[in-house]
């Protein structure tokens, strides 16, 4: 197609937006059946799910929730965070570029 707009592709001008991980860090004291819940009430997972996910965090030491656009990443870190501190459970999360 000889009307292709040069400009955008050379400038990749619409690349789409950078996605970022949501990540759950493992600790010793956080309750199991606490971490499931904020899986289910954040991350719209089913409790056979999140129990699958919480056991992995625990195994292995984090373990991904999910994957979203920056704000909304950002505003689940928030959520999480502030849910724990709440009910004082040092319960971490963080966000990571994929
Ligand atoms: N390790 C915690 C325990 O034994 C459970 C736990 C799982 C804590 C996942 C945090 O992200 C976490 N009670």
């Amino acid at each position: 197609d000889q009307l292709t707009p040069v400009r955008e592709v050379e400038e990749s001008r619409v690349k789409p937006p950078p996605l970022y991980k949501v990540i759950l860090l493992n600790d010793d004291y956080t309750p199991m059946d606490f971490v499931v819940l904020v899986l289910q009430r954040f991350f719209h997972m089913d409790r056979e799910r999140a129990t699958q996910v919480m056991l992995k965090v625990h195994r292995e030491g984090l373990g991904v929730c999910g994957v979203f656009p920056k704000d909304i990443a950002a505003t689940k870190v928030d959520l999480v965070v502030s849910f724990a501190r709440q009910h004082q459970h040092p319960l971490q999360c963080v966000m990571e570029e994929t």
